[in-house]
């Protein structure tokens, strides 16, 4: 048990105390060394509140102990050999699909679009396909809002087209999985009407209600709470006001979740990704989120349901009771887990879930995605490595950078233009090389970059337009814009560049979302045609993953980790070893040798001998 007179160092050790503080230095830019040195770790956390300038008061080590104090369990150790699972080799691929590929004119993506790309898909080398919602939905987050589970929404078609779709990916040997959003379903969906117009029925308790309102805010901005005249009471929305919150808690809920999962195994897909999945407990009595953990993390409450006190068990519950008898796969969206949370939500003997999405890469330290600023791939290499060294033997890692929630990557590391070409192979190298299972997102594979919006009425997301609304208050337009502008989520929900005609070949109709002229020099006809492409590198490099089977599960091992700018490691199992070296930087980079054995793939067509050029990066095969 921790107190307030444990010391630094016996809540890092602590796995969850690790955890929750490299959170807190990430968000603050500090350096995990100031933790680990001996003077700070030998302090008492009573005397954290009391240092000059602290940040952190008496109800952050409240929190800290409750969160601390209710998890027992620590991973397991790691020396089992790793199991061998499908989901393991597969590459996976993202759709978005609004704007994938529209079949019909109206401007929208649509399933009969999907089907009509499934060879493109394939050729590319894809194992599964991840479709976001296409479940009938009002749109107020274009699907994750769900009306209706067991109905397709109009505008991408019927439940035939699904059924077709599903057979037409198993008949190219394609798996399909699905997107599940469990925390929360849209206000119009009928278990809220029934909640709010017939209280005392059984739906009276499917979501979270209450009196009078806490202070935690919602991701879409303001508080997280709706008032409803219907039963005056408030009721939770930890996103947009549409998107009300259920309540885990009810176990009629739970089974009704449960069923529905299972009618979708019974028609045949293959697994989910579980949206936000690590937000469904919620701490019993909704207790007001801690003020300067609200301050730090731009949110308050958090604190009380991104790792609530029964989402193990209820993991583990719809494990057992509807993933394993249907042999489905899993992967949580789990944004704010570090790295042990997840071991706990993932390890194979737990049997909770198979993989989770975690962020923390995504923005470099002191950063967040609102931010304008140039990413650092050195805190790339060291979070990798970090992950690689200690996720153990027993948890899968996910490898990504992009999804529909992020900006594109390549802008974020350096938008001149010269370097994107080399830049989006770097980036695929690292995610097609490491151990891990790679989630590539629609147009990343012909290295889409960020639209050029010029004002919010090119904008569509609503967590986009509520944040400009809300900054407005505090500044003017223009600096409420620039500041939208470097964090949209809609950078990536703009049409995918299919050719270079009208539209990009996305649709004969004007798109829902604006779309700039890049299509023209940047689409999949004209990298198709490029044996330079950025496509073409893909395809290459995941013929070369599926033929290297040490990068499945063979060792990872890292050297030259302090060179700056410098990214080695070997792949190493009984059979064959690859050599993987890059050049993280736009300059020149001094070789730490010059590898042996035969270059396999190299974004640059030619070897030089004692240098690496701007991005460079090669694999090669040891003998
Ligand atoms: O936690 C966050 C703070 O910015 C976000 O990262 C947020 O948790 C994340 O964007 C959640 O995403 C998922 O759920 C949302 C939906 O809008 C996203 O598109 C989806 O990926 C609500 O369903
Ligand atoms: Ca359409």
């Amino acid at each position: 048990m921790l107190t307030k007179k444990s010391r630094i160092k016996d809540v890092y050790a602590n796995p969850i105390g690790r955890d929750i503080i490299d959170r807190v230095l990430l968000q603050m830019n500090i350096s995990k060394k100031a933790v680990t040195n001996p003077i700070v770790g030998n302090l008492k956390l009573k005397v954290l509140p009391k240092l000059p300038k602290s940040q952190l008061d008496e109800g952050f080590l409240d929190t800290l102990l409750t969160l601390l104090n209710t998890e027992h369990e620590a991973a397991k150790g790691n020396d089992e050999a790793i199991l061998k699972a499908w989901w393991k080799e597969a590459v996976f691929y993202q759709i978005y699909p609004r704007s994938f590929k529209d079949s019909n004119g109206d401007g929208i993506g649509d399933l009969q679009g999907i089907i009509s790309k499934l060879d493109y898909i394939k050729e590319l080398g894809i194992d599964a396909i991840w479709l976001s919602p296409i479940y009938d939905s009002p749109n107020d987050d274009n699907g994750y809002d769900i009306r209706d589970y067991h109905k397709i929404m109009a505008e991408f078609g019927t439940m035939e087209d699904f059924d077709r779709l599903l057979t037409e990916v198993h008949n190219r040997d394609m798996r399909l999985i699905m997107d599940l959003v469990v925390n929360h379903t849209s206000d119009e969906h009928m278990w809220y009407q029934k909640a709010i117009h017939e209280p005392d029925s059984k739906y009276g308790d499917y979501y979270i209600f209450k009196d009078q309102p806490n202070n935690w805010t919602s991701f879409f901005s303001g508080s997280a709470w709706n008032y409803v005249e219907e039963r005056g009471q408030y009721a939770l929305h930890l996103f947009s006001k549409k998107q009300m919150d259920l309540n885990w808690e009810n176990e009629t809920l739970r089974h009704e979740i449960h069923d529905m999962v299972k009618w979708w195994l019974e028609k045949g897909v293959d697994g989910f990704r579980l949206d936000v999945i690590n937000y469904i407990s919620k701490r019993s009595g909704l207790p007001d989120g801690n003020e300067s953990i609200g301050k730090l993390m731009e949110y308050h409450g958090v604190e009380h349901y991104f790792y609530g006190p029964r989402l193990h068990e209820y993991l583990h519950d719809m494990k057992e009771k509807v993933f394993i008898p249907y042999n489905a796969f899993s992967v949580g969206e789990t944004p704010g887990t570090g790295m042990e949370m997840s071991k706990l939500l993932t390890a194979d003997y737990r049997k909770e879930l198979d993989m989770v999405f975690s962020f923390d890469h995504l923005e470099t330290p002191g950063h967040t995605r609102f931010d304008d600023y140039q990413y650092d791939l050195n805190y790339l290499k060291s979070y990798m490595i970090n992950w690689m060294e200690n996720y153990g033997n027993h948890c899968q890692p996910s490898l990504f950078y992009e999804n529909h929630d992020n900006p594109r990557m390549i802008s974020k590391i350096n938008s001149d233009r010269h370097y994107r070409n080399v830049l989006g192979k770097l980036l695929a190298v690292i995610q097609l090389t490491l151990r891990g299972t790679p989630f590539i997102y629609q147009g990343q594979e012909i290295g889409m970059i960020n639209q050029n919006f010029r004002s919010t009425s090119d904008l569509r997301d609503v967590e986009s337009l509520n944040l400009y609304d809300e900054l407005c208050n505090t500044m003017n337009k223009e600096e409420a814009f620039a500041k939208i502008l470097a964090g949209s989520r809609d950078h990536a929900r703009t049409p995918m560049q299919w050719n270079n005609q009208q539209y990009a070949g996305f649709s004969t109709g004007k798109p829902w979302i604006m779309m700039d002229e890049d299509y023209k020099n940047c689409n999949v006809e004209a990298q198709l045609q490029d044996e330079n492409s950025i496509l073409r590198f893909f395809q290459k490099l995941i013929a070369l993953r599926k033929e290297h089977r040490v990068i499945y599960y063979g060792e990872v091992l890292f050297i030259n980790q302090k060179e700056k700018d410098l990214f080695t490691y070997y792949r190493k199992d009984g059979t064959e070893t690859l050599y993987i070296e890059m050049n993280l930087s736009s300059s020149n980079k001094k070789r730490a040798k010059y590898p042996e054995g035969i270059r396999l793939l190299s974004n640059y067509a030619e070897d030089s001998s004692s240098f690496l050029r701007p991005y460079e990066a090669s694999i090669w095969k040891y003998n």
